[in-house]
């Protein structure tokens, strides 16, 4: 299948692309490389060397892959060419991960705030606008995220796969039953975004039949998948700077430098995580099994375990020996939650998940130590407050 990934140079969307080009996929990988510029602006660098894009695509090459081709290109910016490429390129499926992906990025600054909704609805808007126009009918897979369902208390109740079924009072006392896309609770500038995507699509399925499938995926974690390990020139980048890394693979790399375990507030949080090999697969299995046409749009919960980040730092405590720290917390979220997911879709498509448990130990000792000397400390902090209140708080004196 002819298969444009945009944002395919990102760290899900680079062994995506390498998996379904290996599964015989025609791949075409369409990235502004915005990501590799904003690591030149907040000074950070993957803790993992990470190759340029025509080396990977060299490398994949010559280990055997199937050839991929590379268009660089702005999809929130240049709607002429995103429209042409289409017409030219004649794709069945898009999968779409090209956004602003880091929340803490997105509420640095009003700059950073604007940034992050122009670029994202823009995107994802020119997106289904184009096609439209072309009058193609490709299968859109868009990365979505768990957060878009929010962190408060959803009182014991299990998330359903993107639609909730509720009952509607009537004026005579009788009730309908009726299915409404779950309400969205963003927690930060970035998950609003989100948020506006599904509805987005929520719109352009039911005005103009585009199949899309929304995968609401929780925090991936982990580095590598077994295509991505066979040349150094195709490792995946792996963040852990306060704005792009996230939870679990900051504290695997902490643990590995000997830097206490960074915990904002009690750990209480509890979040839904998957692991890279798993939301590579994941993909696969959205793009090869589209919606009919006529159907609403998809959405699978794509996440494999659920953990509290207090707990999380306790285990990479236990594995490695690691001081944790609790700190002040920079974001404005509950300071404890629940999180029941309902995860059948992909479970019962044959997904066979790599846990926590099977995998921390090889992460810390292969990724993490053996790049430990990469590592610029005075880029651990997360920095950025979500209002002024935690900006003061995470600026007192301990
Ligand atoms: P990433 O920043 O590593 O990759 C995003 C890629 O998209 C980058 O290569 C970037 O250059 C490109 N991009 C951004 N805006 C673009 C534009 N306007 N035009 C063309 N290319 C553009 O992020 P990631 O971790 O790979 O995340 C990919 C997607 O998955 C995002 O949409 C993110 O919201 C979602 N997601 C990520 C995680 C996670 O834990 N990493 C979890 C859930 C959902
Ligand atoms: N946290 C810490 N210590 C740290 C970093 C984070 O305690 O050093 C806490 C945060 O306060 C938060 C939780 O860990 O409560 C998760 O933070 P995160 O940075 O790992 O994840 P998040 O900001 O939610 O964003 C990441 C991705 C985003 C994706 C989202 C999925 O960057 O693209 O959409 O995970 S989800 O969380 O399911 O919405």
């Amino acid at each position: 299948m002819k298969v444009l990934v945009l944002g395919g140079d990102g760290f899900c969307g680079w062994p995506c692309s390498v998996n379904l080009a290996d599964a015989g996929h025609d791949v075409v990988i369409v990235d502004n490389l915005s990501r590799r510029k904003i690591d030149i602006d907040l000074g950070v660098e993957s803790l993992t060397p990470i190759a340029t894009i025509q080396d990977r695509l060299t490398a994949w090459e010559q280990v055997g892959g199937r050839p991929m081709r590379f268009v660089s290109l702005d999809v929130a910016k240049n709607y002429a060419r995103l429209l042409y490429l289409l017409q030219t390129e004649r794709p069945e499926a898009i999968v779409h991960f090209a956004e602003q992906r880091a929340a803490p990025y997105s509420m640095k600054s009003s700059a950073t705030k604007r940034y992050t909704v122009d670029n994202n609805v823009n995107g994802t808007h020119n997106l289904l606008a184009a096609i439209v126009e072309s009058g193609l009918d490709p299968h859109i897979v868009h990365l979505g995220t768990m957060g878009v369902y929010g962190y408060g208390s959803h009182r014991g109740a299990t998330i359903p796969e993107g639609y909730l079924t509720v009952e509607v009072p009537q004026p005579d006392g009788s009730r309908f039953t009726e299915k409404i896309l779950h309400p969205t609770d963003p927690g930060s500038v970035y998950h609003m975004t989100k948020t506006l995507d599904q509805l987005l699509f929520f719109y352009y399925n039911k005005n103009d039949a585009i199949r899309v499938t929304d995968l609401h995926q929780g925090i991936v974690w982990g580095t590598n998948t077994a295509l991505t390990e066979q040349d150094p020139r195709l490792t995946n980048r792996f963040d852990y700077d306060g704005d792009y890394g996230t939870v679990l693979n900051r504290f695997l790399m902490q643990a590995a430098i000997g830097y206490p375990l960074t915990v904002h507030g009690t750990g209480g949080q509890t979040r839904a995580f998957i692991h890279i090999r798993d939301s590579v697969r994941c993909v696969q299995l959205a793009l090869e099994n589209p919606p009919e046409h006529g159907e609403k749009v998809k959405i699978f919960n794509q996440m494999t375990e659920s953990h509290q980040v207090g707990e999380l730092a306790r285990k990479v405590a236990d594995l490695t020996g690691a001081q944790i720290n609790y700190l002040p917390n920079p974001r404005k979220e509950a300071i404890e939650n629940d999180l029941i997911v309902d995860n059948r879709c992909f479970i019962e498509m044959g997904l066979k998940p790599t846990t926590l448990d099977d995998g921390l130990l090889s992460e810390v000792v292969d990724v993490a130590r053996r790049w430990a000397d990469r590592c610029d400390r005075s880029k651990i902090p997360c920095v950025s407050a979500w209002t002024t209140t935690q900006a003061v708080a995470i600026q007192a004196p301990a």
